[in-house]
């Protein structure tokens, strides 16, 4: 059966996205959208404006390229479209391995020996105890998931949080605002893998953070807007935190100006956690779009109404 397929994603380069999907979809015609275009019946988007929904009302499906859809559904969404996000698509192990290799540095003091090393030091420090080490999860989505197994695996006590129950092997459930006060004090390192809502929005704050276990270290790996940048510099100045790994921010890219860049206990990276794999992503848009196009049911479709 005929479909149009528009493309729309910003800081993306087009090329060798449209000539995947065409490979991929060789029923379909796909294009570049470019303001005027005519209507598509599904679009595969990262950031569009407002104006490209405007000027496509027919949608019936909304592939979004990355994981988090917080900024697609401030949009005015055409009426009859689903929004499909994608589900690991080869970022839960990139996940994995960012988050355990920034819990890893930390336990295992690796900054400070490289450091060390960098003055021509052979210094040796006291191993932390492993049991001393309980590491949070907040969110167990595909990647949360994925995340809190591969730490347990390297045998950290880990806890989840979620808002509703998930059994994880290696992993103690907290659930809900119930038990969202245990959870952070049952844990030293928090790694925040949620999805920003109104409900999630500022949770990294003085209060929440100010709850871990002394000498406590931020990862936040899922949206700037989850965190209270100036709580976090509070609670490392005042000793409560030793650090923090910081990969997505309010504004991205980070302001030269931002403390953030310099602070010697925070290291940055460039929301690069996990990327979107561009084969693997058309793989898994053109399986779900072939199974809407038989009206079948797809895994993955945001609860616009939720938020995620
Ligand atoms: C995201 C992504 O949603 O990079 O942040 O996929």
């Amino acid at each position: 059966m005929f479909m149009k397929i528009t493309f729309c994603c910003i800081n993306t380069k087009p090329e060798p996205w449209l000539a995947g999907l065409r490979a991929a979809l060789p029923q379909a015609q796909v294009e570049l959208w470019q303001a005027g275009a005519s209507p598509a019946d599904y679009a595969v988007v990262w950031a569009p404006q407002q104006q490209f929904f405007d000027q496509q009302p027919q949608l019936k499906g909304i592939f979004n390229i990355g994981a988090g859809v917080d900024a697609l559904l401030k949009l005015r969404l055409p009426p009859r479209a689903v929004v499909v996000r994608l589900e690991d698509a080869g970022m839960a192990v990139q996940m994995a391995e960012y988050v355990c290799q920034a819990v890893v540095r930390q336990f295992r003091d690796l900054e400070t020996y490289a450091a060390d090393v960098r003055a021509g030091q052979w210094t040796f420090y006291p191993p932390r105890q492993r049991d001393d080490f309980p590491v949070g999860v907040m969110g167990l989505g595909v990647l949360g998931a994925r995340v809190a197994q591969a730490l347990s695996a390297f045998e950290f006590p880990v806890n989840g949080w979620s808002r509703t129950a998930k059994a994880l092997h290696g992993v103690r459930p907290f659930v809900g605002t119930a038990q969202f006060h245990d959870f952070l004090a049952s844990s030293r390192v928090l790694v925040n893998l949620l999805p920003l809502t109104p409900e999630t929005s500022n949770i990294l704050n003085c209060d929440t953070l100010g709850r871990l276990l002394p000498g406590g270290y931020v990862i936040n790996v899922a949206r700037g807007a989850h965190l209270v940048d100036e709580d976090l510099l509070a609670l490392l100045d005042s000793g409560h935190l030793a650090g923090a790994t910081l990969d997505v921010f309010r504004t991205e890219p980070l302001p030269p100006a931002h403390p953030f860049w310099r602070h010697p206990k925070i290291t940055i990276t460039p929301h690069t956690s996990a990327r979107t794999l561009r084969e693997t992503s058309i793989a898994q848009i053109a399986g779900k779009l072939m199974a809407l196009q038989r009206g079948e049911s797809v895994a993955g479709l945001v609860d616009v109404g939720r938020g995620y």
